[in-house]
């Protein structure tokens, strides 16, 4: 058993435009962090994810970074951030930054200089290309916020590459100049104590340049001139080379964690990157199970929605657990700033919320892998109910609104309707501390609307009561820290056809764990296999009362139950 701190770890993720206000002016900052530190003491994480907090025009809510080495003014100071750092660190808890080198902003020193002119030093910093014959743009990539991924550049006379928004253009990773600077500012940042980084869109940063630099069409999946890129951009052919040569000059001269986010990455791509031999990070952010909800070349893309069923769930889960056991290691989520409630997309966020958060909790730290806990699913946040294009904030919904409804005159409430399923603010209202009118988040006007149902789901109320989602977590983390079966135990599923029930084993030497999830908001019967000999199944976890007596053998789930038994 190969022993690390960042298996046994749960990291919480922080947003920091929506966690914690200190000024009153309605955004959340470094400070108001520092003020919270205790929620996440009193909670149990081992780690904080920090989205990104660096100087930023915030085209993309600071993933286009115009200066690596210094903190967005409205979240404060680099004096801020060491305050911050220490008194995580004062608590025993580690910080993980974010690492957005994909691509930078445009209003980076690098790109304004980049674009002046082809002579200049920083022009390969980016990635130009001319006009394709007969003019347009080079290739039919579509960027993920809509639109084409090139820009003219009118000063050089060709385009620049930009796979998310056009004021963040992509860095071009084949010049070791900018390699150099990018593992710089990393030794900065680990130099100042930062325990580790969560890579962004790090599968990217390789693109597949055919034999004469082009870079080839994405293959045609719906009607029109644009398609989706992500598919032909992942996993590129240098890919591997890049991080390895990442991990050469920086990763291992510290005690660090990192995460890659990784859409299209495959069950190979987990290994290969994450194996502890050859690998160079030490596990992924793979999508999944995120895209189960997604009808498969809907022209909507990711809005293109339907019911996830708990057989798809299975399957993928099963398949990364089967295939990076002793080979990888595996990240666990189920929300992100990008993603949707998980109580609303996968459980119940009406009667059921609190069951069904639980459940879902207990389903996800009961599986082999780093649990990552994303700010508000503590509390079973829910989604938010937009009222229409006034209540976004996030620049992909704000573009799929106006492409779809005022570009193509699709139905306001189609169009609605898919923004409140999959849209990523429903992540991004602000944390729910207590009651009061702006939860507690702010004393000024909150740069988003805080959910109505604040005033039932919030810190000050789950504290108190024994039975809320909250303390469920609590109680989940800490019997991670006391179960080294639940965090290295071999996985095997048990009852796999069943349309209600996902049960799997846990095995780590002769100690054996059961977990159990009804997934469902109606009883679902649960007969043990036979060939569990069991005797005894002592009760380590439930989101219900259960009646030590009942056999374990046979027995009635209720609506969305969960629990965790030892099998002795
Ligand atoms: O996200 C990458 C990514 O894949 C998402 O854009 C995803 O496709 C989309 O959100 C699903 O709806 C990372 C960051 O997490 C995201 O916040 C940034 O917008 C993006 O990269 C660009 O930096
Ligand atoms: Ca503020």
């Amino acid at each position: 058993m190969n022993r690390s701190w960042w298996k046994e770890s749960v990291v919480y993720q922080i947003y920091p435009r929506s966690f914690q206000d200190s000024n009153g002016d309605g955004i959340g900052d470094l400070p108001g962090i520092t003020s919270r530190v205790g929620h996440l003491k009193t909670l149990g994480v081992d780690v904080v994810w920090l989205s990104p907090v660096y100087r930023s025009p915030n085209d993309d809510n600071g993933y286009d970074i115009s200066d690596y080495r210094d903190i967005m003014a409205e979240f404060g100071t680099l004096a801020d951030f060491d305050a911050m750092l220490a008194a995580l660190h004062r608590h025993g808890i580690k910080l993980m930054m974010d690492l957005v080198v994909n691509h930078s902003s445009d209003e980076h020193a690098w790109f304004r200089q980049a674009r002046a002119s082809r002579d200049n030093p920083y022009h390969d910093y980016y990635i130009w290309r001319a006009p394709a014959e007969g003019g347009g743009p080079p290739n039919n990539w579509e960027a993920a916020f809509g639109g084409s991924a090139w820009e003219w550049n009118e000063a050089t006379g060709e385009y620049y590459l930009h796979l998310f928004s056009k004021k963040q253009p992509d860095l071009n990773w084949e010049n070791p100049h900018l390699r150099s600077e990018v593992y710089d500012l990393m030794h900065f940042w680990l130099g100042k104590g930062v325990d580790g980084f969560r890579m962004d869109v790090i599968n990217m940063i390789s693109k597949p340049y055919g034999p004469d630099g082009r870079l080839p069409d994405a293959p045609v999946v719906k009607a029109g001139f644009l398609q989706p890129c992500f598919g032909a951009v992942t996993n590129g052919p240098r890919l591997l080379e890049h991080l390895r040569e990442m991990k050469r000059e920086v990763l291992r001269h510290y005690d660090c964690i990192t995460v890659g986010e990784a859409p299209c990455a495959t069950t190979r791509q987990g290994m290969e990157l994450t194996n502890e031999q050859g690998g160079a990070l030490n596990m992924l952010f793979q999508f999944e199970h995120m895209e189960l909800d997604s009808v498969p070349g809907h022209p909507w893309g990711k809005w293109g929605c339907k019911p996830f069923e708990l057989r798809d769930l299975k399957a993928s889960m099963t398949r990364w657990q089967d295939e990076l056991v002793g080979r990888g290691w595996n990240s666990l989520y189920l929300s992100n700033h990008d993603q949707p409630r998980p109580v609303s997309r996968f459980g119940d966020d009406g009667a059921q919320r609190v069951v069904s958060a639980k459940m879902l909790a207990t389903f996800l730290h009961g599986l082999q892998g780093t649990p990552y806990v994303y700010q508000g699913e503590e509390l079973g946040m829910t989604n938010f109910p937009f009222r229409g294009p006034e209540d976004l904030r996030d620049i992909e919904s704000i573009n799929f609104w106006r492409e779809a409804v005022d570009g193509r005159g699709e139905d306001r409430a189609a169009v609605l309707d898919a923004i409140r399923r999959k849209g990523r603010d429903n992540a991004r209202t602000p944390m729910q501390w207590d009651a009061t009118p702006n939860a507690g988040f702010t004393s000024g006007t909150p740069w988003i609307a805080v959910n109505p149902n604040h005033a039932e789901i919030n810190v000050a109320a789950e504290y108190d009561d024994p039975d809320s989602v909250f303390q469920h977590y609590r109680r989940l983390i800490a019997l991670r820290r006391s179960q080294p079966a639940l965090v290295y135990g071999r996985y095997r599923p048990i009852l796999a056809e069943h349309p209600q029930i996902y049960a799997w084993l846990r095995t780590l030497y002769d100690d054996r764990l059961l977990v159990v999830c009804n997934f469902t908001a109606s009883p679902a019967e649960f007969r043990l296999p036979d060939e569990l000999d069991v005797v005894r199944w002592p009760l380590l976890i439930a989101n219900y009362a259960v009646d030590p007596a009942q056999d374990l053998r046979c027995f009635a789930l209720r609506p969305y139950e969960a629990r965790i038994h030892r099998l002795q």
